[in-house]
């Protein structure tokens, strides 16, 4: 009886068990080829890298017997400082971290290769632009503003970054899913990150703009307005990684061997179109399923529904003035509207692999702006400039040191021979006495490459004479001319969605003059844009301050419009307990067979059906609707257990006990989401019971299961039944 605790019949405290005999070795535990993630021999010796053989042992390679208990003087005793096998494993844990990333912490990673068309190689002498040139990337998809372990659907600027192992050395274009910046010089990153941070005294809000910081930054800089209406639109939500565009942002020059130039920008298009989720459906899957996009790139490749995205460029002449049709090319805060200057494809890049640790990949990649090979260079946009500058800067601290370009994600796939030695985490064994430049003890070598004709970086290109000062130039003071071109080229549902997301985010504020000042810049993009959200806000709509021209909307800047592939999408299967199986089977291939996700709901997990031959993915309380982009309702599906219909019906409503709620919840959120649905074989009792109208747009009745699949897969090409929306007909 323990003591002190008088009448306790607790038994006696368990003596400590007997050591358990170690586990025998795991089949898989072989030692891994020495190939980098990226499927290429890195050279490396396999010993090195290799966790192999049959047992386990420390990290210096002798055997253990016993991993479960540490070392104690007597089984009841203190642990003994002799016992290294502990301290090893404990203090390998305590430092298995590395710092993250300043911003951009969150992402998911694939591997892929480029296949290049060769119509860039007009233009540039990049290797990775010859005619039916393969080249291996990494592609490294992120949210900014938000922590590592944060959620994937935050309403955020999507970081869009691929490494392209080029035979000429690495190439890294590092870009995001819009193509403008908050700002127009670099010197004011830290600013406009601090200010979209969680505040700093409680550390809140996580991963949102929704706060006052940040409104206060950019009411207060409106160059940041163009982003700002591009982040309150859907495209701050995207429907999946494989549905977002990329952009490289700034303007880059691409050179030929015969010292030619022009100016481009770069623009990654998705096969799949792009798409957005709702900013409903966004945050229930934040609660739900925060790892979504993460998720469904991994679910998506591994399914073989391997994402494509077109690169293309637009390209400029390399003037003097740098601008294009009065548009500056080097203020980061403009875009050229594709009407103006069309997107031209250069090659295909498709995502075939997922990442086989994450650690190792995802987190340890390392971009960098810099990694430029002959043919690509930089311009004088004053943002660019800086990140040449911060990215290595910011591997030092990172990654631990200068030598993070041999961990195998990093690794080049050309040959290196840089004369940089030792340093922190050195696993090289350089051979040779001479790592310098010229030197005879070594042959002279490396020997610098031949190579005037084919340019770098340091190509030469003119440097205006002018004076030291900073500013910036009088075209970067148009700051409102395309946050009006963006919101005119949108149709009226994203109009709505717009006016949502400001109301939404500005009456998250606390302070009236960040909400004010706001609203003046709202002003000065449209009258009725701000005259919606100021009267959600319950303020004044104050008068612009800028007047505008004649602006052309650009209609490829808008999301909606035109039918798209359907590869990975989720179709969810709602069954009752005693379904019709070879019904659903046909219909589960019938999805399958469209390329698309069959996902069958049912009651209960398990087994489903007489027959065994149906497996429920996912069951009534698993079930919620943002994993669905449609959904089919076969036959009748159960009453609430707790069904009191004579109850309903004298209130004169429909009974929603007639359905069990969490289905009642399943179809009423798809509904207002606006996507297809597909009901047979009830006679429209199901939708009754929902409370939703049959015969709604994009509601598929009937009493054939092939027919009504058919036509929601045909609804499902245009991504949502977009006249289901309410439009208030006001913007
Ligand atoms: Fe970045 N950015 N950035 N950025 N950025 C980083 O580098 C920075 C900017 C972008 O998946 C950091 O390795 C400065 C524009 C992506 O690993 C850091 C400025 C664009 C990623 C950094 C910018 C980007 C980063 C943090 C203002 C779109 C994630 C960790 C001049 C064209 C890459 C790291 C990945 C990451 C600095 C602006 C894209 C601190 C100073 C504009 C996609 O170096």
């Amino acid at each position: 009886m323990p003591p002190g605790v008088p009448g306790s019949e607790a038994a006696p405290a368990a003596e400590p068990t007997e050591p358990r005999p170690p586990l025998p070795p795991k089949p898989e535990q072989a030692a891994p080829a020495p190939v980098s993630p990226t499927g290429r021999d890195t050279g490396a010796d396999p010993t090195l890298a290799a966790q192999g053989g049959e047992h386990l042992t420390t990290a210096h390679g002798s055997r253990r017997s016993d991993t479960d208990h540490s070392l104690k003087a007597g089984r009841r005793g203190p642990v003994l400082l002799q016992d290294h096998h502990f301290r090893e494993k404990i203090s390998h844990f305590d430092h298995e971290r590395i710092p993250e990333r300043v911003v951009h912490a969150r992402g998911a990673g694939a591997h892929g290769v480029f296949r290049s068309y060769g119509t860039a190689s007009r233009i540039s002498s990049a290797a990775v632009f010859g005619k039916d040139v393969e080249t291996p990337v990494f592609v490294r998809f992120s949210t900014v503003l938000g922590s590592r372990g944060s959620a994937d659907l935050a309403r955020d600027t999507r970081g869009f970054a691929t490494k392209f192992y080029t035979s000429e050395g690495t190439w890294d274009l590092v870009g995001n899913n819009i193509p403008v910046f908050f700002i127009q010089d670099a010197i004011k990153f830290p600013d406009v990150i601090h200010a979209g941070k969680p505040h700093p005294d409680r550390e809140i809000p996580q991963a949102q703009s929704a706060h006052d910081t940040f409104w206060d930054f950019v009411s207060l800089h409106t160059e940041a307005q163009h982003h700002t209406i591009w982040n309150m639109s859907d495209r701050a939500i995207p429907r999946s990684y494989r549905t977002m565009e990329g952009f490289g942002v700034h303007t880059f020059r691409l050179l030929d061997d015969e010292g030619g130039s022009v100016l481009v920008k770069f623009h990654w298009k998705p096969k799949l179109g792009v798409h957005s989720v709702l900013w409903e459906e966004a945050q229930i899957a934040n609660g739900m399923d925060p790892d979504v996009h993460r998720r469904d790139l991994a679910d998506a490749i591994e399914a073989g529904a391997h994402p494509e995205w077109e690169l293309g460029v637009q390209v400029f002449e390399d003037n003097e003035e740098q601008t294009f049709e009065g548009i500056d090319l080097l203020d980061p805060t403009k875009i050229v509207p594709e009407e103006l200057a069309p997107v031209q494809p250069v090659g295909l890049m498709t995502l075939d692999r997922n990442p086989s640790n994450y650690f190792a990949e995802t987190e340890q990649v390392a971009f960098n702006p810099n990694n430029l090979v002959r043919g690509i260079d930089v311009t004088n946009d004053p943002l660019l400039q800086g990140r040449l500058f911060s990215y290595l800067d910011t591997q030092l601290s990172r990654l631990g040191g200068p030598n993070w370009t041999q961990l195998p994600i990093n690794r080049p796939h050309a040959p290196v021979n840089d004369m940089l030695r030792d340093g922190m985490h050195q696993t090289a064994v350089h051979t040779g006495v001479a790592p310098y430049h010229p030197n005879t003890l070594d042959g002279n070598n490396p020997f610098p490459a031949d190579e005037p004709a084919r340019p770098f970086i340091d190509h030469p290109a003119p440097v205006a004479e002018s004076v030291k000062e900073r500013g910036a130039p009088a075209s970067f003071d148009d700051h409102y001319s395309q946050a009006r071109l963006f919101w005119l080229s949108m149709s009226d549902v994203e109009k709505e969605h717009i006016a949502q997301a400001y109301t939404f985010e500005l009456g998250k504020c606390w302070e009236q003059s960040v909400k004010e000042r706001q609203l003046q810049s709202l002003a000065n993009i449209d009258a009725k844009l701000c005259a919606v959200v100021a009267e959600g806000l319950g303020l004044p709509a104050p008068r612009p301050t800028v007047q505008h021209g004649r602006i052309e909307p650009s209609p490829a800047l808008s999301q909606i419009g035109g039918q798209w592939p359907l590869d990975g999408r989720q179709v969810g299967i709602v069954i009752g307990p005693d379904p019709d199986e070879s019904d659903l089977l046909a219909v589960v291939e019938a999805v399958d067979a469209a390329g698309m996700v069959p996902l069958v709901i049912a009651p209960h997990g398990g087994p489903v059906g007489r027959g065994g031959g149906l497996v429920a993915q996912r069951t009534y309380l698993t079930a919620r609707s943002v994993e669905f982009d449609s959904v089919l309702v076969a036959g009748a599906v159960p009453p609430a257990p707790d069904a009191r219909p004579g109850l309903d019906a004298k209130a004169g409503a429909v009974s929603t006990g007639a359905l069990d709620p969490r289905v009642h919840l399943l179809l009423g959120e798809v509904f207002r989401q606006a996507k297809a649905i597909g009901v047979w074989g009830d006679k429209g009792r199901t939708l009754a019971a929902a409370g939703l109208p049959e015969g709604a747009p994009g509601v598929v009745t009937g009493k054939d299961s092939a027919a009504v699949v058919e036509q929601v897969v045909a609804l499902m090409k245009s991504h949502r039944a977009w006249e289901r929306f309410p439009v208030t007909g006001r913007l």
